[in-house]
C-alpha cells in the first residue's frame, strides 16, 4: 500500500497527509478550494497549527504530496471531510457522500477507504458501503471499509496524530486488520480493533463526556454567581479532593468537534442521551449568560467603550468555528450595548465583518474589559491597568 489519496486537506487531512508523505508514501491530498491547492503546492498552510508549516514544505518539496481539486487513484483512501451539523442538530454528512461519491470512479479491487472524520453511528455501514457499492466490487471482500476517528487536539496535532492511540473499527473483521496494518506504519500508539458502530460511537462520546464535565463547571459558574462566590477559588479548593478534577468555566464551549459531536448521539437516541443534551444546552446559553453580564456593567456608563480580548475558540489558535468569544462579539455590536472593540492575535487570517484594534489602543480606551480566550500575551498585561475597568474575565486570568 504505497499511494494514498487524502480527501479533504484542512486540519486533519493536511497534517496526516504530510506525515504519510514523510513516512515514504505517495500522497494525492484532494480540496474542493483551488486556494487550498495551490497554497499547499508551493509549500505553504491555509491553517495555523505549529510545525505543519515545515512538515507541509518538506512533504511537498520531496515529491511525495502533491494537491488537487479531483480525486486519483491510490491504494487507500482516506475520507478527512468537515461533519458539521445542520437544522435542528441533524448531522450534515453531505461533505462525507460527496468525498465518497468522488472516490468511486478511482476505488479498486483491493483498496481500503478510511473514514476518519468524526460521524454519527452507522455511517460505515449506511453512507459509506452503499455509495461504494457503485463501484461494482464486493463491500468488505473486494473494498475494505474501517472508521479510524481522528483524536488530536488541535495546537498539538502532529505529536498527537503520531503518539495516540488510535481505535479503528471495520465493517467487518478483515477491513480492521488491513487499517490496522497501515495505521501501525506512522502512528506509535496502541492501536484497538473493534466494530465500525463502536467506533463511531467511541468518538462521539469521548468529545461529550468532556463536554459534559465542562458544562459541570459552567454550571458551577452560574451557581457561584448568584451565590456571589469566586468559582475560580471553588473550583481549586474542591480539586484539592484526591478524586476530584473539575475542569475550567468558561465563555461557552467552541471548536468544531465538543460543540458539534455530543448533538450526533442526541439525534440517534434523543430520548437517552438527558445528561448529554442539558451540557450542550448549559455550554451553548454561556455567551448568553456573559453577554448578559457586560450588558449589565454597561449601564453603568453613558457611552460604554467595551474592549474584547480574543476571539477564536481557545487559546493560541487562530480556529474561529464555533467561537463562543466570536458569538459575545456579535452579540455585543449587534445589540449596541456600546463601542466594541476587539483584539486577537491571529484576527488578520481572518475576512470578518469588524476591523481588529491594537492592544496598547485597546487597553487604554476600554471602559469595560471582556477577557474572552486566554492566549498567552493576555497574562502579561499590567495589572494595575485593570483597576480602572470594569472586568469580565470568563477565564479567570486576571485573579488577584
Ligand atoms: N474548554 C472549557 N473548559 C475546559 C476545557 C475546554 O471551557 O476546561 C473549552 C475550550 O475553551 C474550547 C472547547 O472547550 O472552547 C473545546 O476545547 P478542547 O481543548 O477541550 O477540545 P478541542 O475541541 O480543541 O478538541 C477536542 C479533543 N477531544 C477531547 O479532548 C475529548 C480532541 O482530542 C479531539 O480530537 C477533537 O476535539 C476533535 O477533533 O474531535
Amino acid at each position: 500500500m504505497k499511494k494514498i489519496c487524502v480527501m479533504g486537506l484542512g486540519y486533519i487531512g493536511l497534517p496526516t497527509a504530510s506525515i504519510l508523505a514523510t513516512k515514504g508514501y505517495m500522497v494525492h491530498g484532494v480540496d474542493v478550494a483551488q486556494k487550498v491547492v495551490d497554497i499547499i503546492n508551493s509549500g505553504g498552510i491555509h491553517i495555523v497549527e505549529p510545525d505543519l508549516d515545515i512538515l507541509v514544505k518538506a512533504a511537498v518539496g520531496s515529491g511525495k504530496l502533491k494537491a488537487a481539486l479531483k480525486p486519483a487513484e491510490a491504494d487507500v483512501f482516506f475520507i478527512c471531510v468537515p461533519t458539521p451539523f445542520k437544522e435542528g442538530y441533524r448531522p450534515d454528512m453531505r461533505f462525507v457522500e460527496e468525498a465518497t461519491e468522488a472516490i468511486v470512479p478511482y476505488v479498486k479491487k483491493g483498496n481500503l477507504v478510511i473514514l476518519e472524520s468524526t460521524s454519527p453511528v452507522g455511517s460505515c455501514d449506511d453512507i459509506i458501503a452503499p455509495i461504494l457499492k457503485k463501484t461494482g466490487l464486493v463491500i468488505g471482500e473486494e473494498v475494505f471499509i474501517a472508521h479510524a476517528p481522528e483524536r488530536v487536539l488541535p495546537g498539538h496535532i502532529l505529536k498527537e496524530t503520531i503518539e495516540n492511540d488510535r481505535i479503528i473499527g471495520g465493517i467487518n473483521d478483515r477491513s480492521s486488520q488491513i487499517c490496522a496494518d497501515l495505521y501501525r506504519t506512522f502512528v506509535k500508539g496502541n492501536i484497538y480493533l473493534t466494530n465500525a458502530r463502536t467506533a463511531e460511537l467511541a468518538k462521539l462520546v469521548e468529545n461529550s463526556y468532556r463536554d459534559v464535565n465542562i458544562a459541570f463547571a459552567n454550571e458551577l459558574a452560574n451557581i457561584c454567581d448568584e451565590l456571589d462566590i469566586d468559582v475560580w477559588e471553588l473550583i481549586a479548593l474542591a480539586n484539592r479532593h484526591p478524586r476530584v478534577k473539575i475542569l475550567s468555566p468558561g465563555p461557552g464551549v467552541g471548536g468544531h468537534c465538543l460543540a458539534v459531536d455530543p448533538w450526533f448521539i442526541v439525534d440517534s437516541v434523543p430520548q437517552k442521551a438527558r445528561l448529554i443534551r442539558t451540557a450542550r444546552e448549559i455550554n451553548e446559553a454561556r455567551p448568553h449568560v456573559i453577554f448578559e453580564k457586560v450588558k449589565e456593567l454597561a449601564k453603568k456608563f453613558k457611552k460604554p467603550v467595551i474592549g474584547c480580548l480574543g476571539v477564536s475558540y481557545k487559546p493560541d489558535i487562530d480556529d474561529i468555528r464555533e467561537s463562543p468569544a466570536l458569538e459575545i462579539v456579535r452579540m455585543l455590536m449587534k445589540e449596541k450595548v456600546g463601542e466594541v472593540l476587539v483584539h486577537d492575535p491571529y484576527l488578520a487570517g481572518h475576512a470578518l465583518e469588524f476591523k481588529g484594534t491594537e492592544l496598547d489602543e485597546l487597553l487604554s480606551r476600554s471602559d469595560i474589559l471582556v477577557l474572552l480566550v486566554n492566549h498567552t500575551p493576555y497574562y502579561a498585561i499590567d495589572k494595575k491597568l485593570l483597576n480602572e475597568k470594569a472586568l469580565v474575565d470568563t477565564r479567570g486570568i486576571f485573579r488577584k
